[in-house]
């Protein structure tokens, strides 16, 4: 659909003239980011897909990117690059972009192409009009691990503090809550200790729920540059292009992980394969955990997980043996019921074998969207701007100060989280939702339940690349966004590393970076005053870098863009007498951010899962990443034809070769898949990469949340998308 661009000129425009709206069509170019240009018209940036953080080469034709290449000089990826980052800029001309905002005016009609002066009208109108009548409650956002650190924190200062509302979520709740709980209360602060040259230095290397070939395939590049012969352990309920490559596969019972890392713990403490001058030295709560685990006996870990004996026994000496021993861990643990209590499992693992702080050793858990670790530390949104704590004065104070704001316009009460968001919506208490670079619509876990919930709301604002994804489709209001390539700013990678994108295309019609638009929303809004030296990403980056001084993820030691540039992305803590170009893993000198630095054993006893397969529902649903060329809800992977051809254009579900021959099911023919919450029609693989009983359904394809159930983590409160009870229907070959 091509849409007809409102009149619009800049006189017309009150607000502040924006950068990007002051620039003429044409006028392509670099953003305000002092770019490293080659002699062959070539600058760097690094990608906006994974949370790899790949370095990338970005060729230029007068300013304008025309093609890129993967930067052999970047500390992260040496010149390597997945199919998502060599495609990543086509998705920027697909014909889908929102070009304009767009105003749906009344309920059931069409959205129209409004101004953008007439949308931030109506955007601060309704809302203003809503929290007098209802509250500063009766509004929330949901946003994303996906735009800048300075664009986070934009909105999170803008949204608390200048609009004085306080609910909010985003969607690193489906995705990293649990590591992010699990770090702070074990380790005093979210911090992963690894950097990415462990990957190399390590002799064993556990992975949990993780599938790195798919979902990190240039970090498990940087494993297979591993000249130590390590043994690779892989624990997945299937036999994933990772374990395939491992050295020890251990496919136990899905969400039986709690019950195994108990059972290893067990096990390595009564052999005395552990490190007790580590544990009295750096530890609390070792001596409750010891007794804790006997109950994990060999006999129970073995009927609870399906591994036998000789295989868990296996596993513990493997680590017992191991100089230098890391564990690594993705949704396969923290999408859980008990995702935090596992992720504290895995560091408990690391503690009590002292493999923490060195070479090649850590409890790592790997992020998954390009800035997931900028949204934990700068998002303001379950902690405060810079990984303060909102409910200590003395940090309210500092940040206050810093921002050059009033104490008191910082909200001591805590945000609701995604799913109590959306309760909140459904029982009338939330009126007005406002998206930004998510798809709920698509990801949500039982969206049948997210969609009817939109139906709900007085007025429903999304602000997305392409006003086609199917959160933008029932907006009211649609805020037409730049995407990356076309803005300057920062995101922080898996590792801790600080890296620079920058703007180099320009965003198609009147699509403003998420930065410029907070702008305009600050100005409307009448809180620009607030932000008055909030001007460039840059100006935002130097004030954060103050914010997070003293803190654990302090980096006052960078000077500006240029620095994290030219050092080839720079890693947190960075200080005035941090050594550059160091790598930088932490805790080397056995000191927690707790108040007495020592790291707390945590656990609990293991819970049941919370929808088990029964005699209607007899399998068991795993949900994950599909291929390295998909991502998520395929918004922007989905508009690369060559992209498209490096996957299967309908949803699939891989199903055992039992279960198949059972059931009468043929390879390629129809099933239709059902749950207690809704059904989808799949084409089978069938294969043995799954145990029978369970099957397994990409997340890519829009359909697969109508079956998932929503169960959460007790303690951060993820989705646990990863375990349900699902029936099979052969509907034979259509
Ligand atoms: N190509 C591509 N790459 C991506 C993404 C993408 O969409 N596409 N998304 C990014 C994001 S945001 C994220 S969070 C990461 C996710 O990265 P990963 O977590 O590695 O990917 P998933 O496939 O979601 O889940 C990993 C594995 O968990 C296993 N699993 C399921 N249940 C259990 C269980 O009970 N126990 C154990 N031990 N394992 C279990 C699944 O079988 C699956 O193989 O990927 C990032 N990278
Ligand atoms: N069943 C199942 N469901 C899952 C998972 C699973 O394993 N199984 N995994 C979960 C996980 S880990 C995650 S992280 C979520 C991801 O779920 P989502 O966040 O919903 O997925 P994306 O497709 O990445 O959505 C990002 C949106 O932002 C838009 N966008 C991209 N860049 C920008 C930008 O710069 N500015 C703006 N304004 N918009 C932009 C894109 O067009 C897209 O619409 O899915 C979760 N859902
Ligand atoms: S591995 Fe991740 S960061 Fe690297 S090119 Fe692929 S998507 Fe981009
Ligand atoms: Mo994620």
């Amino acid at each position: 659909m091509k849409l007809a661009l409102p009149d619009f000129t800049l006189r017309s425009w009150k607000g502040p003239l924006t950068e990007e709206l002051i620039r003429h069509p044409g006028e392509f170019g670099l953003g305000q980011v002092p770019v490293r240009i080659k002699p062959d018209a070539t600058t760097t940036t690094v990608c906006g897909y994974c949370s790899t953080g790949c370095g990338l080469n970005v060729h230029l034709k007068d300013g304008e990117a025309i093609n890129l290449s993967a930067d052999s000089e970047y500390p992260v990826n040496l010149g390597m690059a997945c199919p998502k980052g060599w495609e990543a800029l086509t998705p920027l001309s697909a014909p889908d972009r929102a070009v304009a905002p767009m105003l749906r005016r009344q309920r059931g009609g069409k959205l129209d192409s409004v101004s953008w002066e007439e949308a931030m009208e109506v955007f601060c109108q309704k809302l203003k009009a809503i929290k007098e009548e209802h509250g500063p409650e009766s509004v929330a956002f949901l946003s994303t691990g996906q735009i800048t650190t300075e664009e986070m924190a934009y909105l999170g200062c803008l949204y608390k503090f200048g609009m004085g509302f306080v609910h909010c979520d985003s969607n690193t709740r489906q995705c990293m809550a649990s590591a992010h709980v699990a770090y702070k209360q074990s380790f005093g602060f979210d911090a992963p200790p690894f950097t990415y040259a462990d990957f190399e230095e390590s002799d064993v290397l556990v992975f949990v729920g993780a599938n790195p070939c798919i979902a990190h395939p240039i970090m498990w590049q940087r494993v297979m540059r591993n000249r130590r012969n390590p043994e690779i352990i892989v624990v997945d309920p299937r036999k994933t292009e990772t374990a395939m490559a491992a050295t020890q596969h251990y496919p136990i019972r899905p969400k039986s992980d709690l019950v195994l890392l108990y059972g290893l713990a067990n096990i390595l403490i009564a052999s005395g394969w552990i490190d007790r001058p580590f544990i009295d030295a750096h530890t609390t709560g070792f001596r409750e955990f010891a007794e804790f685990v006997t109950k994990f006996t060999t006999e129970r870990v073995c009927q609870e997980t399906g591994l036998a004996a000789d295989e868990l026994w296996r596993f513990a000496r493997t680590i017992a043996d191991g100089k230098r021993v890391s564990f690594w861990w993705t949704m396969g643990v923290n999408q859980s019921h008990e995702g935090t209590r596992t992720a504290q499992a895995l560091i408990n693992l690391a503690l009590i074998t002292g493999n923490i702080g060195r070479p090649g050793t850590g409890a790592n858990s790997i992020t998954g969207q390009c800035n997931a670790m900028g949204s934990r530390v700068f998002g303001n949104i379950t902690s405060l701007l810079g990984g303060h704590d909102v409910s200590d004065p003395a940090d309210r104070r500092k940040v206050a100060t810093i921002l050059g704001i009033d104490e008191n316009a910082i909200p001591q009460q805590s945000s609701m989280a995604y799913d109590q968001i959306l309760r909140g919506i459904d029982e009338g208490r939330i009126k007005a939702l406002w998206v930004i670079a998510t798809n709920g619509a698509h990801s949500w876990i039982n969206h049948n339940d997210f969609n009817s919930l939109l139906d709900k709301l007085d007025f429903l604002v999304v602000q997305d690349m392409y006003h086609t994804t199917e959160t933008a489709q029932r907006a009211d209001l649609i805020l037409p966004a730049a995407g990356w390539g076309e803005k300057d700013g920062t995101l922080i990678n898996s590792e801790r590393r600080i890296g620079v994108i920058k703007k180099v295309r320009r965003a198609p019609g009147q699509a403003l970076s998420d930065f410029s638009i907070f702008q305009l929303i600050a100005h409307s809004w009448g809180c620009s005053e607030m932000f008055e030296r909030w001007q460039t990403p840059e100006k935002v980056f130097q004030i954060l870098k103050e914010i997070t001084r003293g803190k654990p993820c302090e980096f006052t030691g960078i000077e500006d863009y240029r620095m994290i540039d030219q050092a080839g992305g720079i890693q947190w803590p960075f200080t005035a007498d941090t050594p550059p170009g160091a790598e930088r893993r932490l805790f080397e000198d056995g000191r927690f951010f707790t108040p007495d630095h020592r790291a707390r054993i945590l656990f609990d006893e293991p819970a049941p899962m919370p929808e088990a397969p029964d005699i209607d529902y007899p399998f068991l649903l795993l949900t994950g990443r599909g291929t390295s060329s998909q991502w998520h809800t395929n918004t922007r992977t989905g508009k690369s034809d060559v992209l498209r051809k490096l996957y299967p254009a309908e949803c699939y579900v891989e199903i055992h070769v039992d279960d198949a021959r059972r059931l009468g099911i043929a390879r390629h023919s129809s099933v239709r898949i059902a749950s207690r919450r809704g059904e989808l029609v799949a084409k089978a693989a069938v294969t043995s990469t799954v145990q029978p009983g369970q099957i397994f359904l990409p997340m890519h394809y829009r359909e697969v949340n109508r079956l998932t159930f929503p169960a959460f983590d007790t303690y951060s409160r993820q989705p646990s998308y990863k375990a349900c009870a699902v029936a099979i229907t052969p509907l034979g070959r259509q």
